[in-house]
């Protein structure tokens, strides 16, 4: 039996800290599409049902295209089973708009709730303030069967803050389970449960933001239900890649060396044309360094989807190099770096600004 393990969809996501109203309405779109695409190659893979661990959606305001689409995923495909067990970011406004909920979508509450297909038990329980003390000691799985259990929050070894957020591992251990399939960590993680099973965090379906970066997917699940062997593979399944690339650029003096080292940089990734790029500049540059960032992020935005340059680099000033020198510049820069209240940085920054106003340049 096959059975696909997804999470964090967070469907109708924002995103707009980065990319503009624009670009983060495409994304928003394109992550609606995914898991379009999820289903289908679940119909396309002979797999039986769908675990949507938690945060299917971002916010309670679903918009109605996005729930349409859901819901027509699901009706269009009465042979597969969908889980959802809701997460931290879901609410009741997907579910109270079904009229009537379809058969083949299973839905969970603040009580363990099970399914069985056939010796393979699905069971999984909504974290929330509301859920009981024992909730832990009310789980009850039969050893002879092959039990997966749904659960959408942070792993911890003792118990957390009492926000309803925390599994706590050492409480489903020896507890026969055979694969605990979480939600919340937004990256793909799989570890060893106990001699018996594993946990699994499949992390998002796409990367949302630059704390995103790196494959995303969703896992797969075979279990062979004679031998309960089970197999899982991670799907990389994301129309788009996000990357943060850090360039060191101590050594460079102009837009033009900054571009090649930026350019050698990249080459060194695996980023294409529909990547999502942050470039950020680190490093120590000279204060009277050309350097123009709106130009670098306009030369490298036209080979990628979306590319935005962050300079961090920091200035330094080599004051040996006017300390003789007769000129307005010379005066100005001796008076700005021996002021005593100011920080290293903020001379360095006041000295740049000052030599780009005497030279008659653009201040950037
Ligand atoms: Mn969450």
């Amino acid at each position: 039996m096959k059975l696909i393990h997804c999470a964090d969809l967070h469907l109708d996501s924002q995103m707009n800290t980065h990319f503009g109203s624009e670009m983060s309405r495409i994304r928003r779109h394109e992550l609606l599409h995914t898991f379009e695409r999820m289903v289908d190659y679940a119909a396309e893979s002979d797999v039986s049902g769908i675990l949507i661990a938690g945060d299917m959606f971002d916010t309670e305001n679903t918009t109605e295209l996005t729930r349409n689409t859901v819901l027509s995923c699901i009706t269009a495909h009465p042979d597969i089973l969908f889980f959802y067990l809701k997460g931290n970011h879901d609410n009741n406004n997907f579910i109270t708009n079904l009229n009537p909920i379809p058969e083949n979508l299973k839905l969970f509450s603040d009580e363990w709730t099970s399914f069985s297909l056939g010796n393979v038990a699905i069971t999984g329980i909504e974290l929330s303030s509301h859920c009981k003390e024992d909730m832990y000691s009310s789980l009850t799985l039969e050893m002879n069967h092959f039990n997966i259990v749904m659960m959408h929050g942070q792993i911890s070894e003792i118990s957390g803050s009492d926000d309803g957020q925390t599994v706590i591992l050492r409480e489903l251990r020896n507890r026969n389970i055979d694969y605990l399939a979480l939600g919340h960590i937004h990256t793909y993680k799989m570890e060893e449960l106990d001699a018996r099973g594993m946990y699994c965090y499949p992390g998002c379906l796409e990367g949302r933001g630059f704390d995103e970066c790196g494959p995303h997917g969703f896992v797969i699940l075979e279990i062979d239900e004679t031998s309960h062997q089970l197999t899982t593979m991670f799907v990389p399944f994301a129309k788009r890649q996000l990357y943060t690339i850090e360039v060191d650029v101590t050594h460079c003096h102009t837009t033009q060396e900054i571009l090649h080292q930026i350019a050698d940089a990249l080459l060194g990734t695996d980023c294409d044309g529909d990547s999502l790029l942050k470039i950020v500049l680190i490093g120590e540059m000279d204060v009277e360094c050309e350097k123009d960032i709106a130009y670098l992020q306009r030369r490298f935005s036209a080979g990628y989807f979306f590319v935005k340059v962050v300079d961090e680099t920091t200035l330094k000033i080599h004051i040996e190099d006017y300390l003789l020198e007769e000129s307005l510049k010379g005066e100005f820069i001796r008076t700005v770096f021996n002021d005593t209240e100011l920080s290293e940085q903020d001379k360095a920054v006041i000295i740049r600004y000052g030599l780009q106003a005497l030279a008659g340049e653009e201040i950037q």
